[in-house]
């Protein structure tokens, strides 16, 4: 669906950002004092009067960008132009009419578009004479409004809906919510290449500059009579190596952005090894029990050294063992190779999330795999699972019903939880574990309902001090290419080189913590109440991952056999 569109011009530093996110209503493009900030065009669905149109931010005309980006910039600012069916020209009253600005007036008088001259920075009644100077620039409409004191909104907005084409799409409302998908990673991994394949145009800038994108940008994209919203994001670099405001708060963004997002595809370049920052990212992924995929692109240019799929997947595995169930994609964004199978296995994991399965069928998973392994005996007590529920979906979330959840340990939860995933329908997505127990021993004739309900929600814990030792880093065969990348690389990693690996051939961690109640009935007695198997006093521990073997792969990885 197509929505008119209105784009918001005007030189460096008049505040379109502020302005932009004014009217949208929430905090969506970055906004600081620095001149050239914005780069792409940050579009945001607004609706007024129950009609739609999506509003445009954009970079500064005539700014002279410190990446030597100008060219893409101006680019963007263009195609905004070409695609608006409105303008809005923005000037600061507090500086007054600039040649910067009369330079601007020329551009837009070419694209022979409805203008809106917007004097800015209008803070109160006094400044509203000034802004008579800017008649100068020859548009005959011109509001005063300011973004920091909110004045004006209503006639901006009046404005613009009497000039909003009659009929179509401004008057239908978004079908149903688009899918969501995050595009995270560390820098220059090729996210917004990714993001410009699925859109099929350059939306977003893409370059081998470091640090381009700077804004969470939302892309809406139709495929198959789908739309979907693609969220390319700031590429993040370890805190150390950062340099200024703007990318001190990346992280914060890519955040954000998995947050709100249904589906997040991490991206990560294959010529270089996994840095702290990944592993932070794949926490996030973990802390908010989104379905993911980790996307290795560049496979181009990894594909020429003979390095398989198989080995770099090894190596993926070892370093997220918390992650085991997240697909692995291989693609050449630069290309568009598949570009569009990441998609559908999105929509795929998408699905997975939501799905619902009924409280017979799960429970019936969780007492198989307890009768094949029962747990180990704890505080002299047998461990027993009444009964297993799904409460709730995306994500999916999954109640044990116990007598006491603190006898069941990690290991033993990750194995039951192995099992819901491969045996319902939840292969590739987190799943939410809560175990519900009852605080005091049941005697003859307590009532379960009774009881004081103990709940501690257990999530897999990611592997919070992870590192990378470079004698590690050796023993898989990896070429250290670190300094062949400049700071980026470099600045990430380097500081590891020496320490000792320890948790990331370690079996993942899981801890518990304690939530408040769901809500949810109350367990019936009974319902499934299977005694313990009499050599339960000798139960056996749930299966041990082996531990992988280092030396196995020495040599091997990246390298032709
Ligand atoms: N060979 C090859 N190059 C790629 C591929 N994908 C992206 N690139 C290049 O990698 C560079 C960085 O691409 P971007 O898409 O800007 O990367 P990004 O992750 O958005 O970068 P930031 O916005 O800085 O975080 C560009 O020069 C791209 O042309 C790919 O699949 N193969
Ligand atoms: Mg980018």
């Amino acid at each position: 669906m197509a929505f008119p569109s209105v784009a918001i011009v005007g030189r460096p530093n008049v505040g379109k950002s502020s302005f932009f996110n004014w009217l949208a209503g929430k905090r969506i493009s970055i906004v600081d004092p620095t001149a050239g900030v914005t780069r792409d065009r940050i579009k945001c669905l607004i609706e007024a009067d129950e009609r739609y149109f999506e509003l445009v931010d954009t970079g500064g005309m005539g700014n002279h960008d410190v990446d030597n980006l100008t060219n893409y910039i101006e680019g963007q600012i263009a195609e905004a132009l070409k695609q608006a069916c409105i303008i809005l020209f923005l000037v600061d009253v507090r500086s007054g009419l600039l040649h910067a600005d009369m330079k601007v007036a020329a551009t837009l008088r070419t694209y022979g578009k409805p203008v809106l001259l917007l004097v800015n920075k209008c803070d109160h009644e006094g400044l509203d004479m000034q802004a008579n100077d800017f008649f100068q620039l020859g548009f005959s409409e011109m509001i005063c409004v300011s973004a920091m004191q909110k004045r004006h909104k209503e006639e901006v907005l009046r404005w613009i809906l009497r000039l909003l084409p009659k009929g179509g799409d401004t008057f239908a409302p978004p079908e149903h919510e688009p899918l969501k998908i995050a595009i995270v990673g560390r820098r220059n991994t090729g996210k917004s290449t990714f993001i410009n394949a699925l859109a099929q145009e350059d939306r977003v800038i893409a370059s081998e500059v470091a640090g381009t994108t700077r804004d969470s940008v939302d892309v809406r994209f139709e495929r198959d009579n789908q739309t979907f919203i693609a969220i390319d994001t700031a590429g993040v670099r370890k805190k150390r190596s950062i340099k200024g405001d703007i990318e001190f708060y990346s992280i914060a963004r890519a955040e954000r952005s998995i947050r709100r997002a249904d589906v997040v595809l991490l991206f990560m370049d294959p010529q270089f090894k996994i840095s702290r920052v990944d592993k932070q990212l794949a926490e996030y992924i973990l802390m908010y029990h989104k379905p993911a995929v980790f996307v290795i692109n560049k496979w181009d240019l990894v594909i020429e050294k003979g390095i398989e799929t198989g080995k770099m997947a090894e190596y993926v595995r070892k370093t997220f063992p918390s992650l085991d169930f997240v697909p692995i994609a291989f693609v050449t964004a630069k290309t568009g190779k598949n570009v569009y199978p990441v998609l559908n296995l999105a929509q795929t994991l998408f699905k997975q999330a939501c799905q619902r399965v009924s409280t017979a069928d799960i429970t019936n998973v969780v007492v198989q795999a307890f009768q094949d392994i029962p747990p180990p005996i704890r505080q002299n007590r047998t461990p027993r699972i009444f009964f297993a529920s799904q409460v709730d979906a995306n994500p999916p979330t999954v109640v044990l019903f116990t007598n006491k959840s603190d006898l069941f340990d990690p290991p033993y939860l990750r194995y039951l939880l192995k099992n819901i995933r491969d045996k319902l329908a939840f292969n590739d997505v987190p799943i939410r574990l809560v175990m519900r127990g009852k605080e005091s021993r049941l005697g003859p004739g307590d009532k379960f309902e009774d009881d004081v309900v103990v709940e501690e929600e257990y999530a897999i814990e990611p592997v919070k001090k992870a590192r990378f030792s470079k004698s590690a880093y050796e023993n898989q065969g990896l070429d250290d290419v670190s300094e062949d990348v400049g700071e980026d690389v470099g600045e990430d990693v380097g500081e590891e080189v020496g320490e000792e690996v320890v948790e990331t051939s370690t079996p993942p961690k899981m801890a518990g913590r304690k939530g408040p109640p769901p809500k949810i009935g109350g367990p019936k007695k009974g319902v499934i109440k299977k005694a313990p198997p009499e050599k339960e006093t000798k139960a056996k521990a749930p299966p041990k991952k082996k531990k992988p073997d280092n030396k196995s792969t020495k040599g091997r990885l990246w390298k032709k056999d």
